[in-house]
């Protein structure tokens, strides 16, 4: 039998889709964009467009086909649609990465394709009318990856160090010239003064092959544990220093490794090898602003999980470094320094001490530097949205205080959020270091169209300021990490928070029409998890801290009415609903409180209860906190909540913390994360690692760390009806079969092994450094371009910004 040949034809273009269907459907095209037009000048949403289209077809079966037709598929995947009539313009996203932009005239009925400027042009005349500049400072990052190879599917995005090493191994493949740089950088290896790897006896690949030859023919006779000690001298002869390895088989590995690279390389030969190249003795971790430290921060303003996520980070890192460092057979303390601002007024916290040393950790320290001006040191804490007017001066002071305390320049230096990678990257700028960066948290996705309504912001957020110093970063850093892909590319339907970087307009201050590219391969996901001491399954009882349970009892149960907590549960024989998070209105704890208190059938079925902020406005000093209190009190009363609900306020005590995830699990309970957007969700990693069945936002990272309805649930807080009635199903479910509570909560630790620990992160991590280490490398000079026009957009954009931001006076900040 034959098979039908099927011709291969190009895909319509956009512009080709919308045009078809305005001669197949004219009528109804017409109607459905009059609709869109009529709603005036604005931005109209996915939804939006979504909705007017079923409106338009309604019951009448003749313009069904309109549903399934090209033009659907094109608002399907269109991400927001600009009306200024007689124009509609519509950016759409084919898929995670992939932009398209057209224009329809609606009253000539014609379509135009739009180049990235030219639609963000266009969006510009919402906000200023039609500009009569015709000069705009434009930001085009493009040319300068150019030349550079990316991957092209979307599945690819964050999986950078794969694709690197393959392009990598295929230039040196194709090129026996290209090996070179390899023979460069390995000389070039050295600490403090002592040379590593590769001394001047080799001095050309030809004889690091022949020598390599002789050295596995001398190792492969010996019996492979012999100490290095004793194949030191021979190996020395023949051009070979420390750093191979500590005994006879992990050198002749090491060796071989190489060899094979030399021969044919292939991407994870040459992974392994530069991942096990002892490179990162002394690595800088900067996270400036907020209280950073290690007890009693917790659920202040800004001290979040990025103070958790940091010193678990360093924990692991250090481990790792000083495992990876003697297995190279070196005698190397490794020191680890995060770097941070020391507040002198420190409010009962340890972040007024120059150096702090980090528990859990044998060489890493927390180094504090203060913010100063001309005027002095600023003795108070304030906002992160107000740190730009001191980040120079701090980048500087810290430069000599980091110098002074390694002996050393760093091997790898990382940024953490706007203020920390913006340091990051004038410090590595200026040393020559390898950098890497990690957002945490990117603001811009947070506060709708704070890009083209910047100026609304300004006064409170300075998100000129931030979104320039982001730009900065991401295109300055080396390598960037993030927690989940949907951080970089979103979903199919949502745009990442990276994403959301390459495109943008700031009327007034610029326009950026290659900000980022998701598919650059700088990007790798690298997942964090939760400290083991800390957090594991309720289940280890031999581990379990029970002796804490009678001060968690009073925590829950006790019914004096105080500062540290309100609110008592009547029935304590109900499972818990529990939530803990700072009181952000973005954390929406309030949103969980209204969404209870609505749901008499849950009420019903369990208590909530709740960890978060103050329960009393004069106990706080953050704006967005004191409202949601208010708004807390405001719902008990409405919803009439005593009995049900126990507001307790703020916890810093981690290990009493990870014991109330196990002791709530105990009495079949669950945990809830209802943020409107959440970038990451520590929480709900925490949660899971207790084994406590968790329901979470499907905004951010948890849809990603959850398998809904598998490893725990989605909700939407956009839909909180759906979301209480959702937990309450789970609740009677689980009262008719207990085994469906411990079936979620086992699934859930098993998707934490397998994605979220540590011990996966610091072994990514120290791999990274040493690709992209010698990616920066052999890539010197085409990185030099970017860093000369980065350079320019510091100086001559980016200062002139911070001149707007006024310089906080102690005493009159306002947290
Ligand atoms: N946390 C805490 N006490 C509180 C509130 C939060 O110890 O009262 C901890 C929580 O256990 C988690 C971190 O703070 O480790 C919050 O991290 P997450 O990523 O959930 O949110 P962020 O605050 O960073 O936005
Ligand atoms: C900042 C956030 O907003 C959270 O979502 C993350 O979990 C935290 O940082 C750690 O990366």
């Amino acid at each position: 039998m034959s098979m039908p040949t099927k011709k291969l034809t190009k895909l319509p273009s956009m512009r080709e889709r919308v045009e078809d269907t305005l001669s197949a459907h004219r009528n109804e095209l017409v109607s459905l964009l009059s609709r869109y037009v009529a709603q005036g000048k604005g931005i109209l949403q996915p939804h939006h467009l979504i909705d007017e289209l079923d409106n338009i077809i309604g019951e009448d079966s003749a313009r069904q086909t309109l549903r399934d037709g090209p033009f659907s598929e094109v608002l399907k995947s269109a991400q927001e649609a600009m009306i200024l009539p007689p124009f509609v313009a519509i950016a759409i996203r084919p898929r995670p990465g992939v932009w398209e932009f057209v224009r329809v005239n609606v009253y000539e009925l014609s379509v135009e394709e739009l180049t990235v400027s030219e639609y963000l042009r266009f969006k510009e005349e919402l906000v200023d009318g039609q500009s009569e500049v015709p000069y705009v400072l434009e930001l085009d990052f493009e040319p300068f990856n150019a030349t550079f190879p990316r991957p092209t599917r979307s599945s690819s995005i964050g999986n950078g160090v794969q694709f690197l090493n393959r392009h990598l191994s295929s230039i040196m493949f194709r090129n026996k010239d290209s090996l070179e740089p390899l023979l460069d950088f390995l000389r070039a290896h050295r600490h403090k003064g002592h040379v590593l790897m590769l001394n001047d006896r080799i001095q050309r690949i030809s004889r690091l092959e022949s020598s390599l030859a002789k050295a596995e023919d001398y190792i492969s006779k010996l019996p492979p544990d012999t100490p290095y000690s004793e194949l030191e001298y021979t190996l020395q002869g023949l051009g070979f220093e420390r750093g191979w390895g500590d005994t006879a088989a992990r050198v002749l590995d090491m060796m071989h490794l190489l060899s094979d690279t030399l021969q044919a390389p292939d991407p994870s030969t040459l992974e392994k090898f530069l991942g096990r190249l002892p490179m990162v003795f002394n690595v800088c971790i900067l996270s400036p602003h907020g209280y950073f430290g290690q007890a009693n921060v917790l659920g202040l303003p800004d001290t979040g999980g990025q103070v958790v996520y940091i010193l678990d980070q360093v924990r692991a890192l250090e481990a790792e470094m000083i495992q990876r460092i003697k297995k190279q057979g070196l005698d190397i303390t490794p020191r680890i320094l995060i770097v941070t601002r020391l507040i002198p007024d420190a409010k009962g916290t340890s972040c007024n001490q120059r150096l702090e040393r980090i528990s859990g950790c044998e060489h890493s320290h927390i180094l504090r530097v203060p913010f100063r001006t001309e005027h002095g040191v600023l003795r108070q804490w304030i906002s992160r949205f107000d740190v730009w007017p001191y980040l120079e001066k701090f980048t500087e002071d810290a430069a000599s205080e980091i110098a002074a305390e390694l002996q050393a320049t760093p091997d790898l230096i990382i940024g953490n959020y706007s203020d920390g990678n913006l340091v990051a990257s004038l410090l590595s700028h200026k040393m020559g270091v390898t950098e890497c960066t990690i957002a945490h948290a990117l603001e811009k996705t947070k506060y709708p169209d704070s890009d083209l309504y910047w100026k609304n912001y300004e006064e409170k957020y300075h998100f000129s300021c931030q979104f320039t110093a982001d730009l900065i970063a991401m295109n300055h850093s080396d390598f960037i990490i993030t927690s989940t892909y949907q951080e970089i590319a979103g979903t199919r339907n949502t745009v990442g928070q990276y994403e959301s970087h390459s495109a943008f307009t700031m009327p007034g201050l610029y326009r950026v029409v290659h900000g980022i590219d998701v598919f650059d391969p700088k990007f790798n996901i690298v997942s964090p998890g939760a400290d083991e001491c800390i957090y594991f399954t309720y289940s280890e009882k031999e581990k379990r801290l029970t002796s804490l349970h009678g001060s968690l009892e009073k925590l829950l149960y006790d019914p004096q009415q105080n500062a540290e907590h309100i609110g008592v549960l009547e029935d304590p024989s109900k499972p818990i609903i529990f939530s803990m998070a700072r009181l952000d209105r973005v954390k929406n704890i309030s949103g969980l409180v209204e969404m209870y208190g609505k749901n008499a059938k849950l009420r019903e079925l369990a208590n909530l209860v709740v960890v978060a902020g103050y329960n009393d406005v004069k106990q706080s000093s953050d704006r967005e906190e004191i409202s949601e209190i208010e708004k807390m009190h405001g719902l008990i009363k409405q919803y009439n909540l005593d009995g049900h609900l126990r507001w307790i306020a703020a916890q810093t005590n981690r290990a009493r913390n990870g014991e109330l995830y196990r002791y709530i699990a105990d009495k079949g309970g669950i945990f809830v994360q209802p943020a409107l957007y959440e970038a990451f969700g520590l929480t709900v990693v925490e949660a899971m690692t207790c084994g406590l069945p968790t329901f979470a936002t499907c905004h951010g990272g948890p849809l990603e760390i959850i398998e809904d309805g598998k490893s725990g649930f989605h909700i939407d807080p956009y839909h909180p009806d759906k979301a209480a009635a959702l937990m309450a199903d789970f609740f009677e479910k689980c009262n008719e079969d207990p085994s469906y509570w411990v079936k979620i909560s086992e699934a859930a630790l098993q998707r934490i092994q397998e994605r979220y620990t540590w011990k996966i992160y610091s072994e990514r991590l120290m791999t990274l450094a040493g690709v992209y280490g010698f990616w920066k490398y052999v890539s010197k000079l085409e990185r030099r371009e970017t860093r000369r026009y980065l350079e320019m957009f510091y100086i001559l954009k980016f200062r002139d910004l911070v001149k707007s931001v006024p310089l906080s006076v102690d005493g009159s900040s306002q947290e």
